[in-house]
């Protein structure tokens, strides 16, 4: 049993607010001065939970990514690099929710026998954070929560996301066949640019990328990382400000880039170079460039997941081996363009799931090689452990065959397997335009994305709107998908969905139809009609 006067003392340390707290989207996020106690029991559970995986290290990353600087949370991270695995996330909610000590340990104790958790095997745990001030503190409280099951521990320091994700696994790898290389940052880094120096080797090198890391952690750690790429890469980096905590995400990175659908403020751009926007902690990537007409062309993760399914295709043909099955999971956030021009052009088939990484994950292991990306630039592309034996035993029965299977090799190594990740997103984005000798704007040319919107809008209770059929229909509250079926009808190509955001407290309303005008206005007539539904008094009415 657990030892309740330990437990006891170091609960105190961190007791729970007045609040409810749910495991989302990607773990538990909100305002960092709520998040002590919640964060002190995730340590619990990360201990619990690598006592039921026989001492397996799990991996625990505090941050809030793409939300503002006073935000913060916590993403848990399984063995292999996955996210935490689904059934567990009701276990973390419930841990967090527990209203006194006699709760916990009474939840603590029914998991144990519930999930036959053997107690006096190891816990072993390793976290890392990143830039935010809040970060320390919280740390902190995760430590004491470790301690509670006397879970053996390892602080990384400061990390990308993904970066946590790839230790995780190669901890667990280590040693067997499925070895995924050395468990440091030093190590990620020399993996990546190993396998991006034999991709771009012999091609002419592009004009330098400007990199936006967001004022966040993907600044520091990519400044790391260039010196390994020796001149296989020009990046010139912006948005690098980590001294300044309170520019983290503002005006600038992933997000913003998408859902302005412009550039970072403050940012020149010259018509026809590449631009790119990293997240908050590194694991969202988009591209963009500004066109001669001076028109902004952003380069989402839509167009990512058209570019390397392209690429993965073709070389699996030119090396000879197209019985490997690639395929492509999206969200309902996709460009409809997008999912005709992978369906009607590349012919590969593609598959609608619930937003968030753990979901596209889980339907892109159905794949020999399965790409996935969300429109918001977080993705990656998994091999099969089938599809490597073949990738890694293809001689080729003529030169073309061998360097296109030798492509393959290091595309298998060039990209973060474990998780989406920004930096290995970058070199796979690199390598094709590079192979290619591409612009943006050939890139771009693939098809032209329907005009799209998304709306935050805030309301009193996002929790009551309840969506079905991967996150495209509303159930409840009863009746509102018919009238947003009825505003729909009246777009041309007109398509929209509603559904509550599991990382910040708002709902969002995407909206795509045939002009640019007829897009802003379904968006703001949808928003507007959930506003009414449900609407505190305290935001703004889209419009
Ligand atoms: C997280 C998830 C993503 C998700 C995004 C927005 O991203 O990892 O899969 O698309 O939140 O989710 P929601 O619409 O539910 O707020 P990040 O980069 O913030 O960790």
């Amino acid at each position: 049993t657990v030892n309740v006067n330990n437990l006891n003392a170091l609960s105190d340390l961190h007791k729970k607010p007045d609040a409810n707290f749910t495991y989302g989207t990607a773990g538990f996020r909100m305002k960092a001065e709520l998040l002590d106690s919640v964060i002190f029991r995730t340590g619990i559970l990360a201990a619990l939970r690598s006592k039921k995986l026989d001492g397996k290290v799990i991996g625990c990353m505090i941050t809030a990514s793409h939300n503002p600087a006073e935000d913060n949370g916590v993403k848990l991270v399984d063995p292999m690099g996955e996210m935490l695995e689904g059934s567990w996330e009701a276990h973390a909610t419930a841990l967090s929710n527990a209203e006194s000590n006699e709760h916990l340990i009474d939840y603590i104790h029914s998991m144990v026998s519930s999930l036959k958790i053997d107690l006096t095997k190891p816990a072993n745990v390793v976290f890392g954070r990143d830039t935010r001030p809040s970060g320390e503190s919280l740390v902190a409280a995760l430590a004491d929560g470790l301690k509670v099951l006397d879970a053996t521990v390892t602080d990384y320091g400061i990390l990308t996301t993904p970066q946590l994700h790839y230790i995780t696994r190669c901890l667990n790898t280590a040693g067997t066949p499925e070895a995924y290389g050395e468990p440091t940052a030093e190590g990620y880094y020399k993996k990546l640019a190993a396998a991006f120096k034999v991709l771009v080797e012999g091609k002419t090198k592009l004009s330098a990328l400007t990199l936006d890391c967001a004022n966040g952690v993907g600044a520091p750690k990519f400044k790391e990382f260039l010196p390994h790429l020796d001149d296989a890469l020009s990046v010139k980096i912006v948005n690098d400000d980590v001294d300044n905590p309170s520019k983290l995400n503002l005006n600038s990175g992933a997000d913003f880039v998408k859902t302005q659908q412009r550039g970072p403020i403050g940012l020149k751009m010259a018509p026809q170079e590449r631009y790119a926007s990293f997240d908050g902690d590194a694991d969202r990537l988009v591209y963009y460039y500004q066109d001669d007409d001076n028109t902004f062309k952003l380069l989402d993760g839509d167009k990512i997941a058209g570019l390397a399914a392209m690429y993965i295709i073709d070389l699996v043909k030119a090396a000879g081996i197209d019985s490997i099955s690639v395929g492509v999971v999206q969200t309902a956030y996709a460009n409809g363009a997008s999912t005709q021009y992978l369906r009607n052009s590349l012919n590969v088939p593609v598959s609608c799931v619930s937003t968030g990484v753990k979901h596209l994950h889980h339907e892109a292991l159905k794949y020999d090689v399965g790409v996935y990306f969300e429109a918001n630039g977080h993705g990656t592309v998994l091999f099969s452990p089938s599809a490597l034996k073949t990738i890694h035993s293809t001689e080729g029965s003529n030169p073309a065959q061998a360097v296109a299977a030798r492509s393959l090799r290091a595309l298998s190594e060039v990209i973060n397997q474990t998780v989406g990740d920004a930096f290995s997103d970058l070199l796979l984005v690199e390598t094709i335009l590079t192979q290619r000798q591409w612009t943006p704007k050939v890139w771009d040319q693939a098809y032209t994305d329907l005009p799209n919107r998304l709306v935050k809008v805030v309301v009193k209770d996002r929790s009551i709107f309840k969506t079905v059929d991967a996150e495209r229909k509303l159930v409840e509250p009863a009746g509102i998908q018919d009238a947003i079926d009825a505003i729909v009808l009246k777009f041309r190509d007109g398509r929209s969905f509603v559904r509550p955001s599991g990382t910040e407290d708002v709902v969002r309303v995407y909206a795509e139809a045939a002009t640019r005008p007829e897009t802003d206005e379904l968006a703001y007539r949808i928003g507007g009609l959930v506003f009414d539904y449900n609407s505190n008094g305290s935001g703004t009415r889209p419009r």
